[in-house]
């Protein structure tokens, strides 16, 4: 086991071809190193971007001021072709094309990221739209799910009017690996392509049933004599009829809330700062 962790940090180590990669994502293009990134981060964080666009942020150092590695690596939209930038709606069916070119293991989720709040991290808007427990895993073929990577995006009550601007919002897919103190960012731009309807009321709406026609007014009685030829026991009080308890009218009662609960977010999953300790661990290994 040791020399297999051994094996995969040289390869870490050895600046592989970029076409290796780690999880490459070959659709849809992910944002890219350009002249903005290079002012802000600087040259090495830049160079190591290139040799490797789907490398680890712990491997570009120095850390400028400003550069944000734990938003899309630092790499700013501005950089960004507007071919690169998808054009989706709420609730959308989305993929993600990736190769496990060196696997590493370790949890990974995809989220949608509003990139204007939220700090150097930006802030997911809904939950987590997949995740995975071990990703890119180190034994065993990566599963479909991870190489064909479906999910769909939050639906409109969620986005609300956010994602308006291409550049505000990206898809992003982010993986821990704890055996290796490595963390990778990947973001795919996206902005929607209209303006999402208000969110609905968070009041309980009341469905009325559907209406009954009314019965027709005279209902034919049947004879109310009695058979004259049949006697009454004696000592038996018949009693008077028993009427049947008319029934109310039923109310269907649907929870407008229910249907738009956020998904539940995953606990073990790696934030931002646990990023930043990979960082640090990160140093120890590598120098
Ligand atoms: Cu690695």
């Amino acid at each position: 086991m040791v020399f297999i962790a051994a094996t995969f940090a040289l390869l870490c180590l050895a600046r592989v071809p970029a076409v290796l990669g780690h999880a490459r994502v070959s659709s849809p293009p992910i944002r890219q190193p350009g002249n903005n990134f290079l002012q802000t981060c600087g040259q090495s964080s830049f160079n190591s971007v290139k040799g490797d666009p789907t490398g680890h942020i712990e491997e570009q150092e120095p850390v400028n001021a400003g550069c944000d590695l734990t938003l899309c690596r630092g790499m700013p939209f501005s950089d960004q072709p507007a071919s690169n930038v998808q054009t989706v709606k709420p609730s959308q069916a989305m993929a993600m094309n990736i190769d496990c070119t060196v696997p590493h293991g370790g949890p990974a989720n995809v989220s949608l990221v509003d990139t204007t709040v939220g700090g150097n991290s930006g802030a997911i808007l809904g939950g987590f739209l997949a995740t995975f427990d071990d990703f890119c895993p180190t034994t065993g073929p990566a599963p479909a799910s991870q190489t064909n990577l479906q999910y769909t995006l939050p639906n409109a009550a969620t986005i609300g009017n956010k994602c308006q601007q291409a550049g505000d919002c990206v898809v992003q897919l982010f993986w821990a690996t704890p055996d290796f103190s490595q963390n990778y960012y990947y973001c795919v731009d996206v902005v929607m392509a209209a303006a999402a309807p208000p969110p609905p009321p968070a009041t309980t709406a009341v469905v009325n049933p559907p209406t009954v026609a009314a019965p027709p007014a005279t209902i034919a009685r049947p004879p109310t004599t009695a058979p004259a030829s049949v006697p009454t026991p004696a000592g038996v009080n018949m009693g008077a009829p028993i009427a049947a308890a008319p029934s109310a009218p039923v109310k269907m009662v649907t929870s407008a809330a229910a249907a738009n609960a956020p998904a539940a977010t995953n606990g073990t999953v790696f934030n931002a700062a646990n990023a930043n300790a990979g960082r640090r661990r990160a140093r120890i290994l590598w120098f």
